[in-house]
């Protein structure tokens, strides 16, 4: 089967866009109403380069939500299911966003940028214009745009290397969503020590959207010593991590509690926040379904299932694989998604109904992250 997806002028294309066609990306999805790469045609290439090199992603589609004015942190706080403690400039905090009904709606990266602007980096949904409303019917005084901030990620084990030689040694020295404003052969970008893997790495926010080109080649060079090739946020290895794809992972039913981002919900904070009481009634009753690993038996599956696979007892429904593929760490078959809590413990035995020729499969839940033997 070979399908396309049309490349037009009405989706939005990354600073980067050109330089990922022609450094050979072969497939794109659709993310912030922009063309994200997928691939790059080598699957386990673009794997192995995550696990033991360095890789370079296209991640402008990691859009910035930029809340400025005298209300910008109050708007950041009251967003948030977090307690956000004191926030500082050059810090940054992984922040779920909910919906009144406690529906997770985004989980951006916060990115304090000055006493008055911060950042939401979020994920596939429109923080935008959740936030507009939010902040005029509350009456805050802040101005919300989406600046021309483009993020690059350079993920991997070698990423210290490139980046330390691109910047100097203190970007060694940067904290887990640490970022700093910098520049590069002129180019403005703030340096961030993140990125959607849990294999290290850095992402460089590029500040102006007409250089991403330049950008682009400064890294693919710099990065050349250390076998730096094109990727993509991997498939595999946020499976074997246990990382959320919102959108992918969650519907219009999920909190943040069945997705294992709890520990993010801060239900004792004094001062009020959206969902609030949706999600102290979520919490009193306890979750129906949680976020789980499978190992899946069978033939190595192909990365990308297409559909949700429901997960079943028997003939009843409890649940749902929303990704898949072989992992050769794992070395198996494995897959993530919500199934209903009495099937939640690792070990419970399950049946997949997969769309691929391997028909039902059996399969077994784990914990997240996956055991990767040594
Ligand atoms: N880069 C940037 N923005 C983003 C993403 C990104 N916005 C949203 C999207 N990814 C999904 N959200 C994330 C972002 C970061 C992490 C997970 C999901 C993450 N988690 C760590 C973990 O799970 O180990 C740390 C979490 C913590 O303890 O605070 O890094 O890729 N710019």
């Amino acid at each position: 089967m070979s399908l396309g997806i049309a490349i037009g002028a009405r989706v939005r294309k990354s600073p980067y866009f050109d330089k990922t066609i022609e450094d050979g990306v072969t497939s794109f999805s659709v993310y912030n109403h922009m063309y994200m790469p997928t691939g790059y045609g080598d699957p386990l290439a673009e794997y192995d380069r995550l696990i033991n090199g360095v890789a370079m992603w296209d991640v402008a589609v990691e859009r910035q939500v930029s809340l400025k004015g005298p209300d910008a942190e109050k708007l950041a706080r009251y967003l948030t299911t977090r307690d956000l403690g004191a926030l500082n400039i050059g810090q940054g905090r992984y922040v779920p966003l909910c919906d009144h009904r406690g529906t997770l709606i985004n989980d951006p990266v916060l990115l304090p940028i000055a006493e008055d602007e911060y950042w939401l980096s979020i994920a596939d949904s429109d923080v935008l214009l959740f936030s507009r409303a939010i902040a005029a019917e509350r009456g805050f005084d802040v101005s919300i745009h989406e600046p021309d901030v483009s993020p690059l990620a350079i993920q991997g084990p070698k990423a210290v290397e490139v980046v330390s030689d691109l910047f100097g040694d203190w970007v060694r020295d940067l904290k887990y969503f640490g970022h700093r404003e910098a520049r590069l052969q002129g180019i403005p970008l703030h340096v961030a020590r993140s990125g959607w893997s849990k294999q290290g790495g850095y992402e460089l926010y590029l500040m102006d959207g007409q250089r991403g080109g330049e950008l682009w080649d400064i890294v693919k060079e710099a990065g050349q010593p250390y076998g730096i090739g094109p990727g993509t946020p991997n498939y595999i290895e946020r499976l074997e991590s246990g990382l959320v794809s919102y959108g992918a992972d969650t519907d219009d039913f999920t909190n943040p509690y069945e997705v294992g981002l709890g520990k993010f919900v801060s239900l004792g904070r004094e001062d009020d926040f959206i969902g609030k009481e949706a999600l102290k009634k979520i919490h009193a009753d306890g979750i129906k379904r949680q976020f789980v690993g499978y190992k899946i038996e069978g033939e190595a599956l192909a990365a990308g299932n297409q559909h949700k696979w429901p997960v079943k007892n028997g003939e009843s429904h409890i649940g749902f694989v929303s990704a898949s593929a072989w992992s050769p760490r794992v070395q198996s078959n494995i897959g993530v998604g919500l199934v209903e809590t009495a099937f939640s413990e690792p070990g419970s035995k399950v049946t997949i109904q997969t769309d691929t020729e391997g028909g039902d499969l059996s399969a077994t839940v784990s914990k997240l992250p996956f055991d990767i033997p040594a």
